[in-house]
């Protein structure tokens, strides 16, 4: 379809763009990161979600080239923000299933890493169960990126399967509590119940644990009860274009 022949144009026209959504340590609201998240200005269709166009991107595998392009110019803006002390904290890229299963993947993060410059440890890649088909391949593959000495996270965390021994066998640094949890905290005890499951899991793999889609201060305050720590969602901040998050005359954000 049109929508498809539009895709392939767009990173050569420059349509593609990164937007950033800061995250935030509680309770003294230190910015501890910063997810990346494509966004694409369709010259007719305007704003387009990624929502929509990563899996046609995926079906037809131009997800390849749009993601390395993601990846470079995700490090590319972490370390440019390093460099003019704006601040110091890791990117969090989200991969691709088949970027994920790309056999050369590592060696292309590496490239990348000595092309912009970044310190590895300032690299996180986002990574979800529903990527991990077969266990130990997957596992064979988070060992080979965590050798880069960059940090993984499992993203949408508590909509698949894993389970707590297949869990403690994974690289991971860090669970990120899924939205749809977040969204029904204020009206569902299971929801509660499960957030409560996912950080006391979290915690006893040596895992740290952030919670996604924050948007009320109730959400915030059940989850602080509950222990967790780290938080990103439009409470804090939606994502936003590079400009936009280090207005010049507020370095404070
Ligand atoms: O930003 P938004 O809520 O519209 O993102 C919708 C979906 O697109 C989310 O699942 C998010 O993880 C995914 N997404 C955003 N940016 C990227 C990206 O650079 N690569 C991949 N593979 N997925 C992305
Ligand atoms: O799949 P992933 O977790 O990467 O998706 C992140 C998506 O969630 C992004 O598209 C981002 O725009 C969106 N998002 C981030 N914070 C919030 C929020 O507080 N509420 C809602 N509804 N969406 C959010
Ligand atoms: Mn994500
Ligand atoms: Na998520």
């Amino acid at each position: 379809i049109e929508i498809e022949a539009d895709l392939r144009k767009a990173v050569e026209r420059g349509e593609l763009e990164v937007y950033y959504q800061p995250q935030y340590r509680m309770p003294n609201r230190e910015l501890i990161g910063m997810e990346a998240l494509l966004r694409w200005h369709h010259p007719v269709r305007g704003m387009v979600s990624p929502g929509q166009f990563v899996p046609i991107a995926e079906e037809t595998g131009l997800i390849m080239d749009i993601g390395r392009w993601v990846l470079k110019e995700a490090c590319r803006q972490a370390k440019a923000w390093h460099e003019a002390g704006l601040t110091k904290v890791p990117v969090s890229v989200n991969l691709s299933t088949q970027q994920f299963h790309q056999p050369d993947l590592d060696i292309e993060i590496e490239q990348i890493l000595i092309e912009t410059g970044l310190d590895p440890k300032y690299l996180e890649l986002e990574i979800t169960e529903s990527m991990m088909m077969d266990a130990s391949a997957s596992i064979e593959i988070m060992n080979r990126l965590k050798r880069l000495g960059i940090r993984l996270s499992l993203d949408d965390f508590g909509t698949g399967y894993s389970s707590l021994s297949y869990l403690s066998r994974l690289p991971i640094s860090r669970l990120k509590i899924d939205r749809s949890f977040v969204m029904r905290l204020e009206e569902s005890g299971t929801e509660q119940a499960i957030v409560t499951t996912i950080i006391a899991m979290a915690y006893s793999l040596g895992m740290d644990v952030i919670a996604e889609g924050i948007e009320t201060e109730g959400q915030l305050r059940i989850l602080t009860e509950e222990r967790c720590l780290e938080f990103q969602g439009y409470y804090f901040s939606r994502p936003l274009p590079p400009g936009d998050l280090f207005p010049t005359d507020d370095w404070s954000l």
